[in-house]
Formats: structure tokens, C-alpha cells, sequence
């Protein structure tokens, strides 16, 4: 395509993005050609998230909980799984579990971020007893945890249905699911990366049932590895499909591969360039999901902060406890402190609003840090 075709063609896309129409397949995959500018793209990413957002960079104070790293299965890109008999491998005591939920509380966390491997040997009865102290100790704390990869798994092992696993976990302190185990979808790629797990159409089912049951969940794609434009925009309409028949997705966050430590170290990772252009194209396809998260830990601070400007309106939390990414050699602190999340939120331009899981905006006592309060006057921690 030459220039002016780019352009006409840029043209016929921001027209209907301003005029809330749909994009198509064949638009994603135009919004990924080298040639079309980035810019222009951010550009139009911004208008759209602030025409849904405003002008609000979201952050949430929260940590995450890797009970275990031990896993049934060898996904290529995992850095943090282990294999039953290795010295790496560890499953936390409840002690160890506990005291994490205490730390977190001391530390003013609203949320937990639980997941982690598919230990050979620990029941269901082990996973749901996680959620079950924890949220007996901590009821304030939302428990986001398990993806629909553990949820196929524990689906196998109590031979439950979907809705009865799903509404026994939520019974169990369960709040809401985040959106790992997506990668890519499409079976060209998924073949190839961790054909052994729950499929597109379970990982769609699972979400699906989680959503019809009242629980929200997050949705996310692995990019930068063997994937093709093609089969991330795939990817995308999927999950938008999902969300106009259920409206039950919160936030997508765009994970960038990292490649060290894993089965795939010979690939290298994405550019920021590539991270930011899947931002801006991810806010112009998922024209029904409410927020997409640039997530620090995996992006880096600087490109986080600059997502802010091409269509991302949330950079995840405080953090701490994060493993996947940094197994796979992430660069990033292990920690932000609110003040430092705060700062770069106002760096970037945009006004910083502590939301909780279920993006309530949450207010604290100034002198009294683990007081806060959420939404319409709704007391949680006192
Ligand atoms: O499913 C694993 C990805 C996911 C690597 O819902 C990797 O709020 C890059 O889903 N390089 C788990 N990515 C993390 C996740 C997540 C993260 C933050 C917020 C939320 C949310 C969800 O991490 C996995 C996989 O897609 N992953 N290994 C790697 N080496």
C-alpha cells in the first residue's frame, strides 16, 4: 500500500471509530502493518478512551498470591512452573498463606491475585480452602483469583459442572477472575505454545459461565511470540463477541511476552513500539470492554506511562509478590508504593483514582491507611 492508499484508508477507520461503528477483521489487521502510523493510531486510541474514561489513570493497591508453582503442564512460554520433583518447585503451607493476607491487609490491599500451577497431587478441596481462610481472616480483601485454565482443571477433578465449581468457589470468598490462560486463541498459534490446556472455546465457556453467574472477570492475549497480526485480532473479536452477549469483562490487559527462562529464550521480546501499538489497537477493537490495563510489571514503567496516552486507562496495581514476570526475566521493581504509582499516573498527564477490583473509586483516611471505604458511601474497612 502506498502512502495516500495508508492514508484513505486511516481515514475510513477514524470515521467510524468517531461514529461508534464497529471495526472489522480486515481493519485490525491494517491497524498492525509497519506502515501505518503509530501515532496516528494513538492518537485515535486516546480519543476513544477518553471518550469511555475521561481523563482518569486507575490503580488499585494489591498483591499476589502464588500458592504453588508446581504444574501438570508445560507451557513454552511459563518461566514460573516447575515439575513435580524439582527443587524449584514449592506449595505455600496455610501459615505462609495466611501471613500473606495479613501482610496485605497491613499494607492496605483491597485485592488478592491468586494463581498459580496445577499441582499432580493437591485436590480442589486445597484451592478452595485458599480462598475459604482467606476470606474468613480478610472478608474486606477481594479474592481475583484462579483462571479459567484452573477452573477446566477443577471442573476435571470434582466432575462438577462449570456453574456448580464456579458458584462453590464463589461461596468459598471467591470475587472475581482474572483473565490468564487466553495466550492467543486461534489453534495455529495455540497449537504450538500449550496445546495441552483448555482450548479457546472452553477458556470462552468458562468466562461465560462465570459471567451468567454474576461474577466479572478480565480477559488478556499473550502477544510477541510466534503470532501473526492475524491471530491477535482474531483473539479480540472473540473476546468482544463474548462480551456482547454477557457484558461481563472489566478490563483487558495486553500481556507482552517475555522470553527468558522458557522454552521460547530464543525469541526476542517485543518492542515498545509493538507493545504500544497493541494498546492503542486493542482500545479500538474491544469497543465494549470498559477499561484496558497497561500492565507496569510486564511493560515497564516509562511504556506504561505512555499507554496512558495510546488508549490504556489503567496500570494495574501497587504490586507485590509478582512472579510470572519476573522468572521470565521482567526488569521491573517488585513493588510500587502508592505514592510512586500516584506520581507517574500524574507524569503521564492523567488525574490518579484508586479503584478497587470492581473499579469503585476507594477513599482512605489520610492518617489511618488500612480505613477505606468504596463507591456510593459504602463502608468495607473500618
Ligand atoms: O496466562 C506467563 C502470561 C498470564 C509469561 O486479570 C507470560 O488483572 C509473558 O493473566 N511472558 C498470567 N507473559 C498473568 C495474567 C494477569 C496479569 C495481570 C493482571 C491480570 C488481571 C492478569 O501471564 C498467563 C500468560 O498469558 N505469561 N508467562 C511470559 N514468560
Amino acid at each position: 500500500m502506498n502512502s495516500p492508499q495508508i492514508k484513505d484508508r486511516l481515514k475510513v477507520i477514524r470515521d467510524k471509530v468517531e461514529q461508534g461503528a464497529r471495526l472489522n477483521l480486515d481493519d485490525g489487521i491494517f491497524l498492525y502493518e509497519p506502515d501505518v502510523s503509530l501515532h496516528a493510531i494513538g492518537e485515535l486510541a486516546n480519543w476513544k478512551r477518553e471518550q469511555i474514561n475521561g481523563n482518569v489513570g486507575y490503580y488499585n493497591i494489591n498483591t499476589h498470591l502464588n500458592p504453588t508453582n508446581v504444574c501438570v503442564y508445560r507451557c513454552r512460554f511459563c518461566a514460573f512452573r516447575s515439575d513435580l520433583r524439582d527443587p524449584k518447585g514449592y506449595v505455600m503451607s496455610d501459615e505462609q498463606i495466611i501471613a500473606r493476607g495479613q501482610e496485605a491487609f497491613e499494607n492496605g490491599c483491597t485485592e488478592m491475585h491468586i494463581v498459580g500451577g496445577l499441582h499432580h497431587k493437591l485436590g480442589y478441596d486445597w484451592y478452595r480452602g485458599i480462598l475459604e481462610k482467606l476470606h474468613a481472616s480478610f472478608p474486606q480483601i477481594h479474592l481475583k483469583g484462579w483462571t479459567a485454565v484452573e477452573i477446566d482443571w477443577f471442573e476435571f477433578l470434582t466432575k462438577k459442572s462449570l456453574k456448580e465449581v464456579l458458584s462453590d468457589l464463589r461461596d468459598a470468598g471467591l470475587g472475581s477472575m482474572p483473565g490468564g490462560g487466553a495466550e492467543i486463541f486461534h489453534p495455529e498459534v495455540r497449537d504450538q505454545i500449550c496445546e495441552h490446556k483448555a482450548n479457546a472455546t472452553k477458556w470462552i465457556e468458562i468466562h461465560q459461565a462465570a459471567h451468567e453467574i454474576g461474577l466479572k472477570t478480565n480477559c488478556t492475549m499473550l502477544y510477541g511470540h510466534v503470532e501473526q497480526a492475524y491471530h491477535r485480532i482474531d483473539h479480540l473479536i472473540r473476546l468482544r463477541d463474548l462480551q456482547d452477549k454477557t457484558g461481563g469483562f472489566q478490563t483487558f490487559i495486553p500481556l507482552a511476552f517475555h522470553p527468558e527462562n522458557t522454552k521460547l529464550s530464543h525469541l526476542k521480546k517485543p518492542s515498545a513500539l509493538m507493545d504500544l501499538r497493541t494498546v492503542a489497537v486493542s482500545r479500538l477493537m474491544l469497543d465494549n470492554v470498559p477499561h484496558i490495563k497497561a500492565y507496569w510489571i510486564m511493560l515497564g514503567i516509562g511504556t506504561a506511562q505512555a499507554a496512558l496516552a495510546y488508549g490504556a486507562d489503567d496500570i494495574d496495581g501497587t504490586v507485590r509478590h509478582e512472579l510470572i514476570y519476573h522468572d521470565a526475566g521482567a526488569t521491573t521493581p517488585e513493588i510500587l508504593t502508592v505514592d510512586q504509582i500516584r506520581q507517574l499516573i500524574i507524569e503521564a498527564g492523567r488525574e490518579p483514582v484508586e479503584r478497587d477490583t470492581v473499579y469503585r473509586r476507594v477513599h482512605r483516611d489520610a492518617d489511618q491507611f488500612t480505613h477505606w471505604w468504596v463507591g456510593e458511601d459504602v463502608l468495607v474497612n473500618v
